[in-house]
């Protein structure tokens, strides 16, 4: 019996295997496939980039679908076999499984088939045509369906190194020969991404973008973030490089409940996470356990801190990369299997322990984001059971008895309008439109939600009205599918007291809607302090200030001046066309671009002082003059 080593017999396999079930090689000949071609080579430039020989790639689709991938690597090897008189780059393009350079040292890219080689590449090709740059000369060969088509040739001299490749895929495999450029871009982006440092350009006519992200994975939290507000202004990032794996991580938490985690192993995006995600996760909980613990900051009615309080409005990336084989697991290969849990543990908690400890002042924002969410997950328990129990008494749904709903269900025209106390809600009854207005009076001053604890703010029946009559939930069960109004109306007396309940209501949905801010729903009334008659005419004024400038005009004339206690004693017509009707009236729209600087402003205006809480309504209406006539 002939015994052939396993090198002999790939040697001896040829290519005809591939062109004869290409499905085999690459998942299928349907667009898919035909891509899997470029995504193969592109793969074998980045693996140069990601091993530090490579900082450049150029793709250049032309009109008839040729592909031309150019890096600036070490070169595809060009020396003789002396067994086989065949150079490595001939090997390389036209046998299969002979990547061979991945040897211990290297990490390589598995691609989304996991590195079948360029040689299935070749196979599948019309043409292709490889260009080394190395030792001083230009080399080149071309085939055509996996087979030479001429001999390995020496070119002209030159100093640089890399490789050109360039493949036009053969009409007789694929049905269909139509690469999507924005698929190329997309997977550009990505390695460019992930490859701190590495340019990629894609040329297709006269169009040409690049991608190039100095700093990498934490530009990439950046673009996901995008505008929304974040509660710290650059991620934590870890870089790890160990005998057998490199980690590289970045994450940030926002004020948002949802979260979003994008991880990878070599360079793969694994949707279904896996053993690299988990040592991420407990990593830091642990983490944020510990400093909690240490700054004794868990309030008394948390019972311990979850992983999923942990991640709530967190987002990050984690990349890892593996030597020698990975194992992704699952039915689309979507879950990192190969054991670094532990490993991947370790590093993240031990860094962002270190974080937390040096950025102290960052460290207990951090960390008191992560007990809301704890509070929340406790409080929105107990509002659920709360909700459960009014419905079964409540005849219309689940809303709140004090509420006179519009009678509209297009939220789009749909209002609430909240007010203080059972008398201003009798007058703006009256002045309401019936059909898009609803009105909700709370009685005196809610609960502070800044200093009581989340359950016991749930537990306010006050609260609980406007929770229902909202309809969305709170907190990481909010819906905001389920939002009954448009637009969301604070309308409290032009007084302190009123402007202490507005307060209290913008904290209230700043800590537990914030959504509802973000979205842009939540607007406070401008109902007039004076109205001045002067004969026939009509003049209302806000502020103190704009009726002494009123009178101020009237030169001397003839004039009454009203002073209203409160909306209360406001006839329907005054405050129907002063704040309530929508052709006359004009609204604040509360804004919240910076959800950090929002939260300071929260904690300093619930603090004891009550004048800086009147100050802050007063500036707020004048720096946000959304008017909405
Ligand atoms: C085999 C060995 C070496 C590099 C490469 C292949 C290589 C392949 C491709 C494909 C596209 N660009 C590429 N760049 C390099 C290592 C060569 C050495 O050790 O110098």
């Amino acid at each position: 019996m002939t015994k052939y080593s396993s090198k002999d017999i790939q040697v001896l396999e040829g290519l005809e295997p591939v062109r004869k079930r290409p499905g085999m090689y690459i998942g299928s000949t349907s667009s898919t496939g035909l891509h899997h071609l470029l995504w193969e080579i592109l793969d074998n430039s980045v693996d140069e980039a990601l091993n530090g020989h490579c900082d450049n790639i150029e793709i250049t689709l032309d009109k008839d679908q040729g592909v031309t991938i150019k890096d600036n690597g070490r070169g595809v090897p060009v020396d003789l076999f002396k067994k086989t008189k065949k150079s490595a780059m001939e090997i390389l393009f036209t046998t299969l499984h002979s990547g061979g350079k991945f040897g211990q040292g290297n990490y390589k890219v598995s691609g989304g088939l996991h590195g079948v080689g360029m040689a299935v590449v070749c196979a599948l090709s019309e043409t292709m045509t490889a260009t080394s740059r190395r030792d001083g000369f230009e080399w080149t060969q071309s085939y055509a369906r996996g087979k030479p088509l001429t001999k390995l040739k020496k070119g002209k001299a030159t100093r640089t190194y890399g490789t050109t490749v360039y493949f036009r895929p053969d009409p007789a495999i694929f049905p269909k020969i139509e690469f999507n450029p924005k698929l190329i871009m997309e997977r550009a982006e990505s390695k460019a991404f992930l490859n701190k440092g590495l340019k990629i350009t894609f040329k297709e006519g006269k169009d040409k973008h690049t991608f190039h992200y100095p700093d990498g994975i934490q530009d990439y939290i950046k673009k996901i973030v995008g505008k929304k507000s974040t509660l710290m202004e650059s991620p934590v990032y870890v870089e790890k490089e160990d005998k057998q794996f490199r980690l590289e991580t970045a994450f940030l938490w926002t004020p948002a409940t949802e979260t979003q985690v994008l991880s990878f192993a070599n360079s793969i995006r694994t949707v279904d996470g896996g053993t690299h995600e988990n040592g991420f996760r407990n990593g830091i909980t642990k983490a944020m356990r510990a400093y909690i613990e240490r700054r004794k900051l868990l309030p008394r009615e948390i019972s311990s801190i979850t992983g999923d309080d942990v991640r709530e409005g967190l987002i990050a990336i984690i990349n890892v990369y593996l030597q020698g084989e990975v194992e992704f697991q699952g039915q689309t290969k979507g879950r990192l299997n190969s054991e670094i849990t532990s490993q991947v543990e370790v590093v993240v908690k031990h860094s962002l322990e270190h974080f937390l400890n040096e950025n102290q002042t960052l460290g207990d924002t951090l960390a008191n984001r992560v007990i809301l969410s704890a509070q929340a997950r406790v409080a929105s328990r107990q509002a659920k059971e709360a909700v459960q129990r009014k419905t079964n008494i409540s005849h219309r749904l689940n809303l709140p008895g004090k509420l006179s709903d519009c009678a509209t269900t297009n939220k789009n025209e749909a209002e609430l309008f909240i007010c203080e106390g059972d008398s201003a809600g009798g007058s703006s009854k009256q002045a309401r439109d019936r059909k898009t207005q609803a009105i909700l009076p709370i009685r005196g001053k809610i609960l502070n939600v800044e200093t009581a604890t989340l359950a016991k703010t749930l537990a306010n029946s006050e609260i609980q009205n406007l929770v229902s009559a909202c309809g969305t939930g709170i907190h990481n069960k909010f819906d905001y599918s389920k939002l009954r109004y448009g637009k969301i109306i604070i309308m409290t007396d032009a007084d302190v007291d009123g402007a202490h309940i507005c307060t209290l209501l913008l904290t209230f949905f700043y800590r537990c809607m914030p959504e509802i801010i973000e979205n842009g729903h939540l607007f406070i009334a401008q109902p007039p302090l004076y109205r001045i008659d002067v004969g026939k005419k009509l003049y209302y004024a806000i502020t103190e200030e704009e009726k002494d400038k009123i009178v101020k005009d009237l030169n001397g004339t003839q004039h009454d001046i009203g002073r209203f206690k409160g909306l209360g004693e406001m006839p329907a017509s005054d405050l129907r066309e002063t704040t309530m009707d929508k052709k006359t009236r004009s609204l604040i729209r509360v804004k919240l671009s910076d959800a950090e600087r929002a939260s300071k402003t929260v904690s300093q205006l619930m603090g004891k002082n009550a004048e800086s809480r009147y100050n802050f309504i007063k500036e707020k209406a004048e720096f946000a003059q959304d008017l909405d006539v």
